[in-house]
């Protein structure tokens, strides 16, 4: 006879935390956010990886790419590189991400000298950059030839067919500085020449980056950094239970700093057999996350298969239709909480502890708050970061509102089957995922600055000065359907009608 659990299943939004007492020390700015990414033997080591801030972005083609990496590792938090595109492209993304030196910008829209005055437009339009360098090959590291900024043309005056060669700021007109050249060199430079941005270039007159007046401020402190030993970013990356033999080694030759295996479905001999391969050919020098799974016995099996990290969640992505497709899922909260006394058992039981990620379905911020009350150790969030500048996806306009195109890994679009088939006809893959629009939050280090800050004061309501204390002394309550309307603006009203929107 099938098993039954006793209780139904819940979301995040069906739980408060209820304040405990606040010290006068406890205050937003003492609070430390950082937090385990991998497993070790606790009270006894340090762990070998920790988080700055609790949240990672998830493994998709609509949020991790290098760019969101720097982007996130710069405020202290991890992104996972999608995994659902070749081999070299993986790795030359997580390259990137490790090559990337502060302040140094390697150019993403370049021009060559037969393109057009329409190139410059279309390029404009696409990644909303105004410095474009011109280079021999229109590449991002050919020999620089000039650059084009908008003090170069006019739109109103000019015809659209112009060639870039005769309206750029040709190079010999051009301030540049060597390879090599450190920062605050390039910013004495930029400062003595009164310039917006500086090429950086080889000895063959190669384009090797750019430095920009204006970042210069942004890159001064941000103490929240996640750096490696060699101040490079720290970056993840996603792999799946199948070219693991050519995928792994690429990805660490890269510069991975921890890997995780990307399934919807994690309780599978396949996720055991890819630990096996990892561990047989890198011990325990390759981190390697692996799920998703949503009960105790689930993260047992990885744990035991030798897992550094369990990610928890199955259908309660936003993008996510597996429970409607094949009927399988948990309430998120339920099995994160279920998740979290099996990883305290494993612990009290083995001195081992595995971090667990809560991953899908963090609506608002407060959810972050919840998962990590309730004992998740970090959070993976696609939505919330897709949102942002800095995700890969294109800024449409969608009835007069700026919007950003979100997909999931399981939808037609993305057609990652590998991260849901089990074998069989590919011709008979079904969708697990949606395609959709998320509205433009802006950028993402304003965005974490309130989100963090919310869960830094949730914290001090709770008394607590760091995670692990959270979790040991939040109190948690169910709400009933009438307390959640309570809890919203009710019996006035809203002079802004707009729906009250998620991440607020
Ligand atoms: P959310 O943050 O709610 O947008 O959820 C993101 C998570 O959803 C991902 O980390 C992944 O686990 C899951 N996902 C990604 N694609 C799909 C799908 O197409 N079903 N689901």
């Amino acid at each position: 006879m099938a098993f039954y659990f006793d209780e139904p299943s819940r979301t995040f939004n069906e739980y408060l935390l209820v304040p405990g007492h606040t010290p006068a020390d406890c205050v937003p700015a003492a609070v430390s956010l950082k937090t385990p990414l991998v497993k070790y033997r606790k009270g006894q080591e340090e762990c070998p990886l920790t988080l700055n801030v609790p949240m990672v972005s998830a493994i998709m083609a609509a949020v991790s790419d290098d760019k969101m990496a720097v982007a996130l590792a710069t405020e202290g938090g991890l992104s996972f590189i999608y995994g659902n595109q070749s081999i070299e492209d993986e790795a030359a993304m997580v390259a990137r991400v490790k090559d990337y030196k502060a302040g140094f910008v390697t150019s993403d829209a370049n021009l060559s000298p037969e393109m057009t005055l329409a190139d410059v437009v279309e390029l404009h339009e696409k990644f909303g950059h105004s410095t474009m360098p011109v280079t021999a090959d229109g590449s991002a590291h050919g020999k620089l030839l000039g650059i084009v900024t908008e003090r170069d043309y006019r739109l109103s005056r000019m015809s659209l067919d112009e060639r870039v060669a005769d309206f750029m700021t040709p190079r010999e007109k051009l301030v540049v500085a060597q390879d090599g050249t450190t920062l605050k060199v390039a910013n004495d430079i930029i400062w003595d020449h009164k310039l917006n941005s500086l090429p950086i270039v080889d000895a063959n007159d190669c384009l090797v980056a750019l430095v920009f007046r204006k970042d210069y401020d942004s890159h001064k402190s941000n103490p929240d950094e996640m750096l490696d030993a060699h101040k490079r970013y720290m970056v993840g990356a996603g792999i799946n239970s199948r070219d693991y033999a050519e995928r792994v080694p690429a990805l660490v030759n890269a510069g991975a700093d921890v890997l995780c295996i990307d399934s919807s479905e994690g309780y599978s001999d396949w996720q055991k057999l890819t630990i096996q391969w990892v561990r047989e050919h890198y011990g325990d020098a390759v981190k390697i996350g692996a799920g998703n799974v949503v009960d105790a016995e689930g993260f047992r099996f990885l744990a035991e298969a030798g897992a550094d990290f369990v990610k928890i969640g199955i259908g309660g992505g936003s993008i996510c239709i597996t429970r409607e497709t094949k009927g399988i899922g948990r309430g998120q909260a339920t099995a994160t909480i279920e998740v979290a006394k099996a990883r305290d058992e494993y612990f009290r039981e083995t001195g081992i502890y595995v971090p667990i990620c809560s991953d899908g379905g963090i609506v608002y911020d407060h959810h972050i708050s919840l998962a990590l009350a309730m004992g998740a150790d970090f959070v993976m969030l696609g939505r919330y970061f897709a949102r942002f500048d800095e995700s890969p996806s294109a800024k449409v306009m969608v009835n007069g509102t700026y919007m950003k195109e979100y997909w999931g890994e399981g939808s037609a679009r993305a057609r990652n089957w590998g991260r849901y088939d089990l074998g069989g006809k590919k011709s008979l893959s079904f969708e697990e995922g949606v395609d959709s629009y998320v509205p433009y939050a802006g950028s993402l280090k304003d965005n974490m600055a309130i989100t963090l800050l919310k869960l830094k004061s949730t914290m001090c309501n709770c008394g607590a000065l760091t995670i692990p204390e959270f979790q040991d002394k939040a109190k948690l309550t169910l709400v009933s359907a009438t307390s959640i309307v309570e809890g919203g603006a009710h019996d006035v009203l809203l002079k802004d009608k707009a729906p009250y929107a998620s991440n607020t």
